[in-house]
């Protein structure tokens, strides 16, 4: 009897050294796992564009470059249009932090942030893309934006352009009455539908995957894009006409969620500022060259008419457009038409800057190569 309970301990003290045993083997594995996790971690890049678009061609690259940056410390996942939902849902992730970065293009932002609706306004920028070219690299200067996108959960990272807007319709439009009883597809913010309201257009509002469709049904007789997402989203494919209007550019946001950026270093942050700010350049340059190469497959693969509407014509959809101005005042408040009142200067004083230039470097010309003058006699 008395050997019993000697071994009974002498059980039970192997079972506790086995189960010690398995308990650090388990931590270690675990704690294995957390050192494995943290030695790359994930940053979630969400689109609102299918893969091989604009958005595309800069996710790609801010991936690269970060991923380069940070040793390859950082996996960048990119989740295309279509993997997560609408623009609207993907918004609200990056609100609530299960999507580190994405696109938020004013079409649909504005209803949560009415005041970026100021870049939907028709006539908004200059003719000149040199002038165009230098307010977009200074739109995120605005310090009033970042404010109003903090207030949403958004970090603004930058805005950036990509390309003017093309109309598809089925039936040409060249003056505003064209417009007439056209059921218009518009991205979902309110302004978009008092714009093409005020052309005499039935705009209506809906998610960019349901537009080829909405078309193909009859739902809806045109839609407008940059040139490049008429291309590979195949609206071509079920509208007769693309018009050329220069009316507006699309102009879009990159963001992060401020929960999730506000909790990184801040080494970590600067490294994010410096390399949206490298993106600056080559995304311009990405968006012209889809844009003008997708022009040319459209060409290619399809009979679609194109008209580009002369100043004349543009001129008459100004005037059209005028009150619309004082609509988007009136729905987005001061600080709104403040916002609208920078821009409006910058893009006057970059206009002023690039006639000055021109001047110049005309007398530059004529200073440098009198052969070309015309001769006294003549004049
Ligand atoms: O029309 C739209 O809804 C979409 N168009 C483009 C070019 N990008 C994203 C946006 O959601």
């Amino acid at each position: 009897m008395p050997a019993y309970p000697g071994r009974f301990k002498y059980l039970l003290r192997q079972r506790r050294q086995i189960f010690v045993a398995v308990l650090i083997c388990c931590i270690m594995a675990l704690y294995g796992c957390e050192q494995k996790k943290s030695q790359v971690r994930e940053w979630r890049f969400a689109l609102e564009e299918i893969q091989g678009g604009v958005q595309d061609a800069y996710a790609q690259k801010f991936k690269q470059l970060i991923e380069a940056k940070t040793n390859g410390k950082t996996h960048v996942s990119i989740y295309p249009y279509g993997t997560l939902g609408t623009s609207d849902q993907i918004t609200e992730l990056v609100n609530n932090g299960a999507v580190h970065f994405a696109m938020a293009s004013p079409g649909h932002l504005g209803k949560l942030i009415p005041e970026v609706q100021v870049f939907l306004l028709h006539f908004l920028f200059s003719d000149n893309d040199e002038v165009d070219k230098q307010v977009y690299a200074h739109l995120q200067d605005i310090q009033a934006f970042h404010s109003l996108y903090a207030q949403k959960g958004l970090e603004l990272l930058s805005f950036y352009p990509e390309g003017w807007m093309v109309w598809t319709t089925r039936q040409n439009i060249e003056h505003p009455e064209d417009f007439q009883g056209v059921k218009f597809r518009v991205m979902t913010s309110p302004l978009l539908l008092a714009s093409y309201a005020a052309y005499g257009a039935s705009p209506i509002s809906m998610p960019y995957s349901e537009v080829y469709s909405g078309l193909q049904l009859k739902m809806i007789d045109g839609q407008v894009n940059p040139i490049f997402a008429i291309e590979e989203m195949s609206f071509y494919e079920v509208t007769q006409h693309m018009i050329f209007p220069r009316h507006a550019q699309f102009i879009t946001s990159a963001i992060a969620s401020k929960r999730f950026f506000d909790k990184l270093s801040p080494d970590d942050q600067k490294m994010i500022r410096e390399t949206i700010a490298e993106l600056n350049g080559y995304i311009y340059d990405v968006q012209e060259q889809y844009n003008r190469e997708r022009l040319e497959r459209i060409r290619k693969r399809s009979k679609i008419d194109i008209t580009t509407l002369t100043p004349a014509e543009r001129q008459e959809f100004r005037q059209r457009y005028e009150p619309v101005y004082d609509t988007f005042r009136q729905m987005v408040g001061p600080k709104g038409a403040e916002i609208l009142k920078t821009i409006q200067t910058m893009v006057k004083t970059e206009e002023a800057k690039q006639s000055s230039a021109d001047a110049k470097s005309t007398s530059d010309a004529k200073h440098a190569s009198p052969q070309f003058q015309t001769p006294k006699s003549q004049t």
